[in-house]
């Protein structure tokens, strides 16, 4: 071979080396550096273990090898608990913490929570009030356990960090993604208790997509993503959050609970109403009389979709005609009712007020 062969096969060597170098910055062009997505590891399924204990968030992203060319993935371990046992004082923690990171040098881009998917839907809805800015904010975890076969940790968390560096997530606050889908904090329910669709929006629909090759968005953001959220409460200056009970209307229910819930101390009561918020009649003359007591009552519907207009539509069947201000819980589901109401009056809102409240989107 002649030399002019042994430069050809050289240069032929040389190109791939220089094509790395490119890619990779060695040549002087410098990469641009990873977007910061802060990991707020809380426990849940997708951290638990069974019998062995639970991973921790460290553990949980070091396993997901395709994170590192996604995000400069931050971790920290705020709990590692079931989420029965996530308290409202963790709420304001984490709360807190997001505002203080956001106001702090590197701030993230967006933040990802791994919870417990059993009340997953209330610590989204209650960071989606309380959480200000552009940052998005997801809130993930797994409908089977850390070391099941086909668990859906891994997948939910990636696809978790996917959207909180999209920018299609800025200003959308914060969301749930489970099973490859976004759903909106307010609209997101778990409806089945293993399954790995199990979270579903039944009023609204899904807010989009994490589909293999880019994110999906079905809804537009809120002013077209041009404007940032403001939180509806802000935690920092909110007082002590006051009693708010659930009960129930089903036929034969009498006002035992109620009276039990004011006896405590409740202030405001939620009542998960038959068909378009209904009680029974015993149920009824209790709350006229909570009512009468200073404590606001928020009528919602255990059907699992649709409206509760506050009002005379939401009396329809239960409280008597003239029985005062009465708040619709619109379409959300009595535990979230319930945060709303908690927040509306530990803010010291008038119940028309929290009625308004209530339908704001
Ligand atoms: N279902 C889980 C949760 O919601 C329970 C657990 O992981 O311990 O937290």
């Amino acid at each position: 071979m002649g030399t002019g062969g042994r430069s050809f096969a050289t240069i032929r060597r040389l190109v791939p080396v220089a094509l790395f170098a490119l890619a990779t910055g060695a040549l002087g062009a410098q990469a641009a550096p990873l977007p910061r997505v802060h990991v707020i590891a809380t426990g849940g399924t997708i951290s638990n273990l069974g019998a062995a204990g639970r991973r921790t968030g460290e553990e949980l992203v070091a396993a997901i090898p395709p994170l590192r060319n996604l995000a400069r993935v931050t971790v920290e371990q705020f709990a590692n608990v079931a989420s029965g046992s996530v308290t409202e004082t963790m709420w304001r923690g984490i709360a807190r913490r997001i505002a203080e990171l956001q106001a702090g040098a590197d701030a993230p881009v967006g933040y990802v929570i791994t919870h417990g998917t059993d009340t997953m839907e209330e610590t989204a809805y209650f960071l989606s009030l309380t959480v200000g800015g552009c940052t998005p904010v997801i809130v993930t975890g797994a409908m089977r356990q850390a070391d099941a076969v086909g668990a859906d940790g891994p997948a939910n968390l990636l696809n978790s960090v996917r959207v909180a560096v999209s920018p299609g997530a800025r200003g959308r606050g914060t969301m749930v993604l489970m099973n490859d889908e976004i759903f909106a904090a307010r609209d997101v329910t778990k409806s089945n208790t293993t399954r790995l669709n199990a979270f579903t929006s039944p009023d609204a629909g899904v807010l989009g997509l994490a589909d293999p090759d880019v994110i999906v968005w079905h809804r537009t953001a809120p002013e077209g993503g041009t404007t940032c959220r403001r939180a509806t409460f802000d935690v920092a200056t909110l007082g002590d959050f006051p009693r708010v009970d659930v009960v129930l209307a089903h036929i034969g229910a009498d006002s035992v609970f109620i009276e039990a819930a004011v006896a405590a101390g409740a202030r405001g009561l939620v009542v998960g109403g038959v068909g378009r918020g209904g009680s029974t009649p015993a149920q009824s003359r209790a709350l006229q009389r909570a009512r009468q007591r200073g404590v606001v009552i928020a009528t919602s519907n255990r059907t699992g979709s649709g409206r509760v207009g506050t009002g005379p539509v939401s009396r329809l069947d239960s409280l008597p005609a003239g029985a005062g201000a009465d708040v619709g819980s619109a379409e959300l589901n009595p535990q979230k009712a319930r945060i709303l109401l908690m927040l509306a009056l530990a803010a010291k809102y008038r119940p028309a007020d929290i009625a308004r409240l209530f339908e704001v989107r």
